[in-house]
């Protein structure tokens, strides 16, 4: 039987969030076409053209992410080959998080997404997400369906957490993209920070 943790509450909502971003249609199964959606997502969202090179290196990271992620779905969750469900995601990482220490611990796929994200949120490119950056890509990007209200205190309280000076140093009002790898992603840092 393969070893794994039990994922904290906290754990679980930053990877329900995590999961509902790499599913698009909201139908909660990642399945073949998830990708894809994903990408259009992402590409109309940061306005990347097909040959700019953060929309290859993108693409890339992706088809890997989900390839594995389907093989470890079947491995770990006991899904059918080419999906995966809320359940066998949660299952997927309960044994990825068993005795990791830190970042370095993650196999490289995982280790590149953090970058990528950053690039993604950053719309306007000068390597700083500023908090309005942040409330878009959770409109546009996780939940699309909530109210302008909830977005705004959600990604409020997201970003004082980003910037906590405990967890990144004072770094002030912006996230400086040499911090990308020290931030609070949550999902990243979930086993540390409870
Ligand atoms: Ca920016």
């Amino acid at each position: 039987m393969l070893e794994s943790v039990e994922l904290s509450p906290f754990q679980k909502e930053k990877l329900l969030y995590y999961f509902k971003f790499l599913e698009p249609d909201q139908n909660n199964v990642l399945d073949s076409g998830s990708m894809t959606r994903l990408l259009e997502k992402i590409f109309k969202f940061t306005g990347w053209t097909a040959d700019d090179q953060r929309a290859i290196q993108c693409a890339d990271i992706h088809e890997e992410f989900f390839e594995i992620l389907f093989e470890k779905a079947e491995k770990t969750g006991g899904e059918q080959g080419g999906s995966a469900s809320l359940a066998g995601w949660y299952a997927i990482w309960s044994n990825m998080l068993h005795g990791v220490k830190g970042m370095s611990c993650f196999p490289v796929w995982l280790r590149l997404m953090p970058k990528l994200l950053f690039q993604m949120i950053d719309r306007d490119g000068d390597e700083k997400i500023c908090q309005e950056e942040l409330t878009a890509y959770y409109h546009k990007l996780i939940v699309p369906n909530e109210s302008p209200e909830f977005l705004k205190e959600w990604s409020a309280i997201a970003y004082s957490q980003m910037t906590d000076v405990r967890c990144v140093g004072d770094y002030g009002k912006v996230i400086q993209s040499d911090d990308r790898c020290k931030i609070c992603w949550g999902l990243w840092e979930g086993y540390s920070v409870r």
